[in-house]
């Protein structure tokens, strides 16, 4: 339920991992900047979006009289209020974020098609079809998008925070299970500024304080039965 204080920055999400709440949570984390939590029984908060606010869904952040939900507009709005938007190119960090995002999508869309279509999509040469290689002609788009260390250069701004998100919730759905047991190689290996942009935000001082460790709950990540199937 929402708390009726409404002083302190809400985050309203769910109970026992980060998902999409989580590059504004690790922002707010890394700028010291007090906010609370705040559980979202699903049913009861898409209503209230349908309803009430003009945001749809969880997650949303609550800033006062600032009510805003999508996890880009989000993390844009932190990131912008908090010291993360430094020598950024707002058209271009927008087109950034948005090509994460797709490539989400598609890192979906493939892996409910079945672990056949999964394997194309993920560590199978191109050959034209939108899906064959598709993984890495993304991670090489990315790679070529990201100044380095960080996307923009040397200091991490929200595109960032939102690349570690999309890519924590890539990972628990396919990615490290795969490699740690031996059905992919390192899928990342050849993309070191992309590695270099996890890493870096994921060992940021943010991560001690973060109010959960897991990204995706447990339903989400892969099963065995899929990796057998891969
Ligand atoms: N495009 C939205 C997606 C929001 C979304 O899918 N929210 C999920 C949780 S991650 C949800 O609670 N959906 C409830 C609903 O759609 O009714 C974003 O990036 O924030």
């Amino acid at each position: 339920m929402l708390s009726a204080k409404m002083s302190a920055i809400q985050v309203v999400y769910y109970e026992g991992f980060t998902g999409r709440a989580d590059a504004a949570a690790r922002m707010l984390c890394e700028s010291g900047t007090d906010f609370e939590w705040t559980m979202a029984p699903v049913a009861n908060m898409t209503c209230k979006g349908g309803t009430e606010l003009d945001c749809f869904a969880p997650p949303m952040i609550m800033d006062g009289e600032m009510k805003i939900g999508q996890s880009i507009a989000m993390a844009q709005y932190v990131g912008r209020k908090f010291g993360f938007s430094e020598g950024l190119d707002a058209d271009k960090a927008l087109q950034y974020m948005l090509d994460l995002e797709d490539l989400n999508t598609e890192f979906g869309k493939a892996k409910a098609a079945g672990m056949e279509e999964f394997k194309k999509f993920l560590d199978t040469d191109p050959c034209g079809d939108r899906v064959s290689g598709r993984f890495g002609m993304w991670l090489s788009n990315i790679e070529r998008s990201i100044a380095g260390p960080f996307y923009f250069g040397a200091k991490p701004t929200y595109v960032d925070f939102q690349m570690m998100s999309m890519f924590g919730m890539m990972k628990g759905r396919g990615i490290d299970k795969l490699q740690a047991a031996g059905k992919v190689g390192d899928l990342l290996a050849a993309y070191p500024k992309v590695q270099a942009v996890y890493t870096g935000i994921a060992s940021l001082e943010s991560a001690a304080r973060m109010p959960y460790s897991d990204v995706l709950p447990g339903g989400y990540l892969m099963s065995d039965e899929e990796v057998a199937a891969y």
